[in-house]
């Protein structure tokens, strides 16, 4: 096996980094909600000063479902703006497009020529998504996991800060850096998901059975952009059950996933939370949690105001944000080529 190029060894610094990399995305697929926030956004921010960040707008993956062209890039930089606003701070962590960085879409061919189809038969998502349209959902759609191995691989990533429905997705992430470092020799670090016990799968307000998802009806998530008086009818509405008590009964699933938005947003323990609402109704606790949730995205809502109203200066941060991953990137593909024979 020839040796990889320098280039490629800085890249590949494995036990030499300073700092572990973690590299996540965000679909611009719809309006980020308050799961994608305490699932994954709010770590990514808390932990800026811990990793070296690289997180990304991963266009490439929401056009894998019918997307309006026009819509699809409003999306992106209402995406960005969102998590400036939610602050990812540029000077700390790398932001970029998914589309600007070529690599991502190269790395995934030469992956998919790797990767056993029967890998992809078992991803869940796929199955969920596709449900009965197998026939006439996109290729793109099935070959999504390949693309966030993609993703992944092409930063030397160590760790991968996801929400619950990732799992899959990282695992068979490791499972291709695997067998390629076998066949062709090291070449990719192995990934590991970083998923917090509390929080990763937040559920739908209207259907507690379902994870929050930005694919779901209106009334199914809160949106980080939803005014307070559209976040009170929300949560007015929520599904709760019959019974009285406020208390965190895995038992009780609508009352359980309002409790533990309520506790990632108070930052309390469960008999804190317990306690607070010993002798009250589901009225008192809705209208704590509402003001829980306008209090978090208040803020959250004024910096994105003031960032969508320089669109100019959220391209040249998303541009410098691709800049600095692209020697990364490109070395990585350089070093696959040349495994592969390609160079
Ligand atoms: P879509 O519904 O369009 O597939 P999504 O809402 O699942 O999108 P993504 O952009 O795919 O959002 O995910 C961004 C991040 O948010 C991922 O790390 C994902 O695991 C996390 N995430 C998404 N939904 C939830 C949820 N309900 N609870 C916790 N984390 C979530
Ligand atoms: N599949 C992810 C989004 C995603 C991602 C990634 C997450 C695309 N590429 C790389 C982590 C690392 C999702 O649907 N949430």
């Amino acid at each position: 096996m020839s040796a990889p190029t320098t280039a490629a060894s800085a890249a590949n610094a494995t036990p030499k980094r300073a700092r572990e990399r973690v590299f996540s995305g965000i679909q611009p697929s719809g309006a980020p909600h308050i799961g994608n926030y305490l699932g994954a956004i709010r770590h990514w921010v808390a932990e800026q000063d811990i990793f070296d960040n690289i997180y990304c707008v991963v266009d490439l993956h929401a056009i894998t479902v019918p997307q309006d062209p026009g819509e699809l890039r409003e999306n992106v930089r209402q995406l960005a703006a969102t998590l400036l606003a939610c602050g990812l701070d540029p000077q700390r962590s790398a932001l970029f497009v998914q589309s600007h960085v070529h690599e991502h879409a190269e790395l995934a061919w030469l992956l998919n020529c790797v990767t056993p189809m029967g890998w992809l038969n078992r991803m869940t998502q796929f199955k969920t998504k596709a449900g009965d349209d197998r026939e006439t959902v996109s290729a793109g759609l099935y070959d999504y996991p390949v693309l966030m191995a993609a993703d992944i691989l092409l930063y030397q990533t160590d760790a991968v800060p996801v929400g619950d429905d990732q799992r899959q997705h990282v695992e068979l992430t490791r499972d291709i850096a695997n067998s390629f470092n076998a066949r062709f020799g090291e070449t990719f670090v192995e990934p590991r998901a970083l998923i917090r016990e509390v929080g990763a799968r937040i559920m739908a307000l209207d259907d507690p059975a379902k994870k929050m998802s930005k694919s779901g009806a209106d009334t199914s998530y809160i949106a980080l952009l939803d005014p307070p008086e559209v976040i009170r009818k929300k949560i007015a509405r929520a599904t709760t059950d019959s019974q009285r008590t406020i208390v965190f009964d895995e038992s009780r699933p609508g009352i359980f996933n309002l409790l533990t938005i309520y506790q990632l947003l108070v930052g309390q323990s469960r008999e804190q939370i317990e306690a607070e609402f010993a002798g009250k109704g589901y009225k008192e606790f809705k209208a704590a949690l509402t003001e829980g949730l306008v209090a978090t995205l208040t803020p959250i809502q004024q910096r994105y105001n003031q960032l969508v109203a320089d669109p100019a200066e959220l391209d040249r941060l998303l541009a410098g944000g691709a800049e600095r991953v692209r020697p990364i990137s490109h070395a990585t593909l350089a070093q696959v080529q040349q495994r592969m024979g390609l160079r």
